[in-house]
């Protein structure tokens, strides 16, 4: 399932275009034209397997509309704002807010601060652990801490989408403290 996963999440949010699927504004695309161009570009996708995709992925990251006839990713596009923009709602975060990254990167988020890059939005987690996780996908990880209320008093809007991930535009380095540096030990080999 990983690997059709894996391809769902990069047609649905990074380029669909690379099996010529129509998405639309909110990201939605259609199941059967899905199931079809998969297999057109030799993956093979089934209802059922996209049935499982959607209720067994670890981070929730797909939803099926009410007619089951579509599928979108609920966050982490890096498909243009112009083409899809999904409508999130602005809310309140908890005081403190954690982002993951890697040793390697913290010299210059201090320097330019967050940035989005590639993706629409910089990524924010509620839990230090998810944090860490995220950041270990790139290195040594690092836990920064955010200071969402001083953000908020300087008029940074939050996102929440349905699978918990926090999103704003960017994060200032002003706001931004470096919690604890860890020695990395990998869980896999
Ligand atoms: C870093 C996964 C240098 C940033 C995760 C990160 C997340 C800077 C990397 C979601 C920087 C971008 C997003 C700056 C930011 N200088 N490096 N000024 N500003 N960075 O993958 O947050 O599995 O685009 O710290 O769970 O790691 O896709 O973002 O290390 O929720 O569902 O640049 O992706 O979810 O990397 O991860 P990414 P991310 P999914």
């Amino acid at each position: 399932m990983k690997s059709q996963s894996k391809f769902i999440s990069f047609v649905l949010r990074h380029q669909p275009e690379a099996i010529d699927l129509d998405i639309d504004k909110n990201g939605w695309v259609s199941i059967d034209q899905l199931i079809a161009n998969a297999k057109a570009a030799g993956t093979t996708l089934t209802r059922e397997i996209i049935q499982d995709v959607v209720d067994n992925n670890d981070k929730g990251r797909f939803a099926l509309s009410e007619d089951g006839k579509k599928i979108r990713a609920l966050q982490g596009h890096s498909i243009s704002k112009d083409r899809v923009s999904i409508e999130f709602e602005a809310k309140t975060p908890p005081e403190v807010l954690y982002h993951g990254t890697a040793t390697r990167f913290v010299d210059s988020i201090k320097e330019t601060g967050l940035k989005s890059f590639k993706r629409q939005y910089v990524h924010l987690s509620w839990n230090e652990d998810i944090a860490t996780s995220v950041g270990q996908r790139h290195g040594t990880p690092v836990i920064l801490e955010i200071d969402t209320q001083a953000m908020l008093d300087k008029g940074h809007v939050f996102y929440l989408s349905e699978n918990n991930v926090w999103l704003t535009e960017n994060v200032p380095a002003e706001f931004i403290t470096v919690k604890k540096e860890q020695s990395y030990k990998p869980k896999f080999k």
